[in-house]
């Protein structure tokens, strides 16, 4: 990668940090309208709140192969990691992490380090997710979606802002990491997205 081309990505990476600030929502308004968080060539996050909770919503716009049922790494997923008690670091049975399984269940675990998490339920969460392979506004081909309702007490502790990284995994592409970041470990918050509730 050239030098104009790391000077892009960091711009664009600023972008969205920039976006996220702007997107604050208020939670007392129990509004359902849907902002974009993320929008890229290749992906799409768009959230929004149902009742007491968050609605993410993932998409692979530029992925036109259904592999969510897939061995890694031949797996199309998309998962995101929360800095639950807001400090920059990852803190073991504190921060989590919101995956799907197999059965299309919803998988909370604990971070452990930047390489490691808990099993699955380790964190009894009270959300959900949905995956689905279709086409939407944003692109009318088929392509890998979840979507993710947490409960809002899940994702801080009692503060109305939260802080995420929101990681996509296509089969054939590998990661790509929301604040954009190189493939180091599996787990980073030192850079995160804060949304206000
Ligand atoms: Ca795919
Ligand atoms: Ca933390």
């Amino acid at each position: 990668m050239n030098a104009l081309s790391k000077k892009i990505l960091a711009v664009k990476a600023l972008a969205v940090l920039a976006l996220a600030a702007a997107l604050c929502l208020d939670a007392s308004s129990q509004t359902t309208r849907e902002n974009i968080l993320i929008s890229t060539k290749d992906h799409v996050v768009s959230i929004s709140t149902e009742g007491d909770k968050v609605v993410f919503v993932m998409e692979a716009i530029r992925d036109f192969t259904d592999e969510m049922k897939g061995l890694f790494p031949d797996v199309d997923f998309m998962s995101f990691d929360v800095d639950v008690d807001q400090n920059g670091l990852i803190d073991r049975n504190v921060d989590l992490g919101f995956f799907a399984t197999k059965a299309n269940g919803l998988c909370a675990v604990y971070l452990i380090d930047s390489g490691r998490n808990s099993t699955c339920g380790a964190f009894e969460s009270m959300g959900r997710v949905e995956l689905s392979f279709q086409g939407t506004k944003y692109e009318a081909r088929k392509h890998p979606i979840y979507r993710y309702a947490i409960p809002k007490g899940e994702l801080s502790r009692g503060r109305d802002c939260f802080d995420v990284v929101f990681t996509f995994h296509s089969s054939g592409r590998g990661y790509t990491y929301y604040p954009f970041r190189a493939l180091k470990s599996t787990h980073a918050l030192a850079k995160t997205i804060r949304i206000k509730l």
